[in-house]
């Protein structure tokens, strides 16, 4: 009984690595995929893509190619970013959600969109 109690304990411990190990592989593939950056680019005033999925916590990068200046801030006010005219700004969101946003200095003119974060 002794040895069969040691055995088992050996087998869990074992187990306990395999698992952990493989957290730290899914971990470092999830690191690299937000490492690959999400993205949105602004032309002409239109928001690309219109519908962006993010995690939560993921960095979005946004990209104005435009003379004037835009903002991407989230209707439920969970996020704002100021892009300045041919410029970049970033933001992260912070909670999961369809956000959908608007420009503060254009009430029209600009696509409906949003980020969808799980
Ligand atoms: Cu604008």
């Amino acid at each position: 009984m002794r040895l069969l109690t040691k055995l088992t304990i050996a087998l869990a411990a074992v187990l306990g690595m395999a698992l952990t190990a493989v957290g730290v592989v899914s971990d470092a593939h999830q690191a690299g995929a937000q490492t690959a950056g999400k993205a949105i680019t602004i032309n002409s005033f239109q928001y690309s893509p219109d519908h962006l999925p993010v995690k939560v916590g993921d960095k979005v990068t946004i990209t104005n190619n435009d003379d004037a200046p835009h903002t991407v801030t989230a209707n439920d006010g969970s996020f704002n970013a100021d892009v300045p005219a041919h410029g970049t700004a970033t933001l992260t969101v912070p909670k999961a959600g369809a956000h959908p946003y608007h420009c503060t200095y254009h009430s029209t003119g600009h696509n409906p969109a949003e980020i969808d974060a799980s």
